[in-house]
């Protein structure tokens, strides 16, 4: 192992130094670039540690990207960072090529096991007139640091000195891991269905800002989004409405799995959630014999919770969580099954303390470690389970008190389908009104006094009774999904909410390149945005 690294590292000292001297000997141009600041770049979530050199990297039609052979991950990282290059610059970056005529600057993507950090999200940048070496243990952790790069690719590029255009990339040493190893969103998709390809498009927005975690409510009262091919009625009824009366709609499995691979491409981990046993109208109307609230179940296209629930006590209910559980584990690659158990206010509690417990055998039987809402630590579950902070201390002491790690999306800060304030076209209010700066300014690390320890990260439910569309959901999310990736990544000690204002603001030419019609809060004086918030609030 010692060996294999100490020859890596010692053929990519060796690569340098030849492309150095060809460098040298091909350098026909002398470009003299502004000074430079690289703690100056609007990069968010803030890196840990970043030390400017004041200096340009020249990306250009000469660069080229290399990275580690035989790294498992580590090529299409390279080629995922010449695509968004190619996206933002229409610059042809070459990945792993043999040679290239006149190649001028490298980019090296390099496996590396001595960065200053060990976790498997760390990751080094030194950024130099003459290339940039990424480096990295893992491929999850050189595709954080992509990230990095391609948020300090300038939007224009700076032709003036040259015959050819020049982005000038400022130089320096980039040093940064992750504070908490979740960094999460979820998304209901079983209040109104979103298709693979809104899905598909959030999953981008939020590798971006290096989240790891996209969390899926595949079902609930309005609608079961998931096929399960033991029980086809679930999708077939259970799917066939959503709020509203509009359509609905599922994915099937192999949608699901297209899913899971765009995620992992871009090192997110799909958690997929079967909200039990409240939440669970759709199943019962497609499968009667679930039901244990006494009432004839149909088809339900209201927002109001906390009616339905399964019938706890019934041998054929855990015969089809089983299958439930079983089906989409056997799809799922993730370590996680979420089995929701929020809200079960039609359930009793021995009920349904006694149904949590059998799921959560189930959940492990089938691999998987059981993850709830906070509702779930009443049970007495396994030292593994997580339950899920979105509001009861009371919950949330008896996580601590048995030693469980805890997911933190407290509603009151962190649910982004709150509404911005009483314009808001969309979203609730039962919680509070969560502005751009509330959704930035708390600390996770000490939030409602959970210790530190018992954190394991961050994540930010979107629920979906309110918005049917991609635009909906974008004006929701954005911008305050990208204080909450900063919340989760960053220490304390570097943020600030005046400084992130900042940063924030220039995100404007990203998310209008992305089509993203984020809500222009008044509060951020938006770079050059595409939207005014008058213009929002009028279509
Ligand atoms: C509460 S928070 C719910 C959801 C709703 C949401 C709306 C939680 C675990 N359950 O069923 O969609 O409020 O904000």
């Amino acid at each position: 192992m010692k060996n294999s690294t100490f020859t890596k590292s010692l053929i990519l000292l060796l690569t340098i130094i030849i492309f150095s001297a060809c460098t040298e000997q091909k350098k026909k141009r002398v470009i003299n670039f502004p000074k430079t600041d690289l703690a100056a770049e609007n990069m968010i979530p803030k890196p840990l540690k970043v030390t400017p050199t004041n200096d340009g990297f020249a990306l250009d039609e000469f660069t080229a990207i290399y990275t580690s052979e035989n790294a498992e991950g580590f090529e299409e990282v390279g080629k995922f960072l010449a695509k968004k290059i190619k996206a933002k610059t229409d610059l042809d970056v070459q990945v792993n090529v043999n040679e290239i005529p006149n190649m001028e600057t490298v980019i090296y993507i390099n496996q590396s096991d001595s960065t200053v950090f060990e976790g498997p999200e760390a990751y080094q940048l030194y950024i130099t007139p003459d290339s940039v070496i990424l480096n990295s243990n893992t491929a999850a952790g050189a595709f954080r640091g992509i990230q990095t790069l391609r948020q300090i690719i300038p939007e224009t590029s700076n032709d003036t000195l040259s015959t050819s255009k020049i982005w000038t990339i400022p130089t320096g040493k980039i040093i940064d891991n992750p504070q908490f190893s979740y960094r999460g969103s979820m998304l209901d998709v079983a209040r109104h269905f979103f298709s693979v390809d809104d899905v598909k498009k959030y999953i981008d927005l939020l590798a971006y800002y290096k989240y790891n975690v996209l969390h899926l409510h595949l079902t609930d009262d309005q609608g079961w989004r998931i096929e399960i091919k033991s029980w086809p009625l679930l999708t077939e009824i259970g799917g066939s409405t959503e709020v509203g009366g509009e359509s609905g709609g599922f994915y099937t499995q192999e949608e699901y799995a297209a899913i899971i691979a765009y995620a992992a491409e871009r090192h997110i981990m799909i958690i997929p959630e079967v909200d039990m046993p409240g939440h669970t109208n759709a199943a019962s109307v497609s499968y009667p014999f679930l039901n244990g609230n006494g009432i004839k179940p149909e088809l339900y296209e209201g927002t109001q919770v906390g009616k339905s629930t399964f019938d706890t006590r019934k041998d054929t209910v855990y015969a089809f969580v089983d299958d439930v559980v079983r089906e989409i584990s056997a799809i799922t690659p993730g370590p996680y099954f979420h089995i929701g158990g929020d809200e079960s206010h039609v359930t009793k509690k021995n009920d349904y303390i006694y149904f949590v417990e059998k799921v959560e055998k189930i959940v492990q039987k089938h691999g998987k470690i059981m993850i709830g809402w906070d509702e779930i630590a009443i049970a007495n579950i396994d030292s593994s389970s997580i339950p899920q902070f979105w509001g009861s201390k009371k919950n949330a002491d008896l996580a601590i008190a048995k030693g469980l790690k805890i997911i933190m999306s407290p509603a009151k800060k962190a649910y982004l389908d709150m509404q911005y304030d009483t314009l808001s076209k969309h979203g609730l209010h039962w919680a509070a009104y969560i502005p751009t700066d509330t959704a930035y300014v708390w600390t996770p690390e000490s939030y409602e006094g959970i210790p530190m320890e018992n954190i394991l990260g961050i994540e930010a439910p979107l629920w979906g009774e309110t918005i049917s569309t991609i635009e909906e959901l974008e004006y929701l999310a954005f911008p305050r999904a990208i204080g909450y990736s900063e919340l989760s990544w960053s220490t304390q000690e570097n943020r600030d909410w005046e400084n992130y204002k900042v940063r924030l603001a220039n995100q404007a030419p990203f998310l209008d390149r992305m089509n993203v019609k984020y809500y222009p809060s008044p509060m951020i004086d938006w770079k050059k945005s595409k939207y005014t918030y008058r213009e929002i609030e009028k279509d």
